[in-house]
């Protein structure tokens, strides 16, 4: 089997992430790709790339063999190093990070969602390019959910004109102890911005929101609450949100600045091995330019740069 086997057939109206639900749903073969046996090293990166920077910046990899996992790690790392720049997860400099319920999920407290089974709401993750190759499913539950950046704008600039002008602004963030000495522990950026004609989003309510636990950041406006308030209510709406569930020898690609992706929660079967994703986080040399305000936790904001990560500090790529 070679290339030609695949299931892509051309993107239509999918440029730049524009899709809502229906249309990223009614065309579900334009962005699947049938790995050929199995063998991550059958597939063209040239079309990966177009996917994720030309079109809708998601690409569904299917059939991936995971049946060891050492080799489905290594091979979904191989991969990266051919889709773009692998980029250390931790201060440890791992490459991959298990997406898996190791800790029971306390309410209330800052835990890191990726280790536990709660719902994560929608998010962005520090880094140009999120891959997840599902391993094992949940016995319930554990759906991925994904919006396109663009169509959320587009209805915000139909529908609350103020709103998307607001987010467009300054929010406080917080950098959760995790900026080095001498920075500070608060950056502002804007949730949406645009570089040439396209949208960009980064949003994670619950880091603006935890902002607010430092004396000196700037205080949440009302206007910009209520922005806040009307963004998640878009994100609930079944028109835009596409929601899918990854089974095993699924590899999801996301381009992290144009959709946004959240997952809900999930129960394991007891005594089973429970659900598991391998995550890898890439940088692309066909990445945007960023708002420098990110600098703090990207490092760098020029397009195409190696960044994000926990590269912008301490760990030397490798
Ligand atoms: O569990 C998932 O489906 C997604 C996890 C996630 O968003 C993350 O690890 O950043
Ligand atoms: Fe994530």
């Amino acid at each position: 089997m070679g290339p030609a086997d695949w299931k892509r057939t051309e993107l239509t109206d999918m440029k730049s992430a524009t899709w809502n639900a229906q249309t990223l749903g009614a065309s579900t073969d334009s962005w699947t790709i049938a790995v050929p046996d199995g063998d991550l090293r059958n597939v063209d990166v040239d079309t990966i790339s177009d996917l994720l920077y030309d079109g809708p910046g998601v690409v569904l990899m299917t059939g991936v063999s995971v049946l060891s996992e050492g080799a489905a790690a290594a091979s979904l790392v191989a991969l990266g190093e051919r889709v773009g720049t692998p980029m250390t997860q931790t201060l440890a400099g791992d490459l991959i990070t298990r997406v898996e319920a190791r800790e029971l999920h306390v309410p209330g407290t800052i835990q890191r969602g990726h280790r536990s089974n709660a719902e994560l709401a929608f998010h962005c993750d520090r880094t140009d390019l999120i891959a997840l190759l599902c391993v094992r499913e949940a016995q319930q539950g554990g759906d991925s959910l994904l919006v396109s950046s663009r169509a959320l704008f587009d209805v915000l600039a139909d529908e609350d004109p103020a709103a998307l002008g607001e987010l467009q602004g300054s929010f406080p963030q917080d950098r959760r102890d995790e900026e080095g000495s001498g920075e500070a522990p608060w950056f502002s950026a804007p949730i949406f911005w645009t570089w040439q004609d396209r949208v960009y989003c980064r949003y994670i309510r619950k880091f603006i929101e935890s902002s607010q636990r430092h004396e000196d950041a700037p205080r949440l406006t009302p206007e910009q609450t209520r922005a806040l308030d009307v963004f998640d209510a878009l994100l609930q709406r079944p028109e835009l949100v596409y929601t899918m569930r990854l089974a095993p020898g699924d590899l999801q690609i996301i381009e992290n600045h144009t959709v946004l992706h959240s997952r809900t929660a999930f129960t394991d079967t007891p005594g089973a091995g429970g659900r598991l994703l391998m995550r890898l986080w890439l940088s692309h040399d066909r990445s945007p330019e960023l708002p420098e305000a990110y600098r703090p936790i990207y490092g760098t904001c020029a397009a195409g740069a190696v960044r994000g990560a926990m590269s912008a500090r301490t760990v030397p790529a490798r």
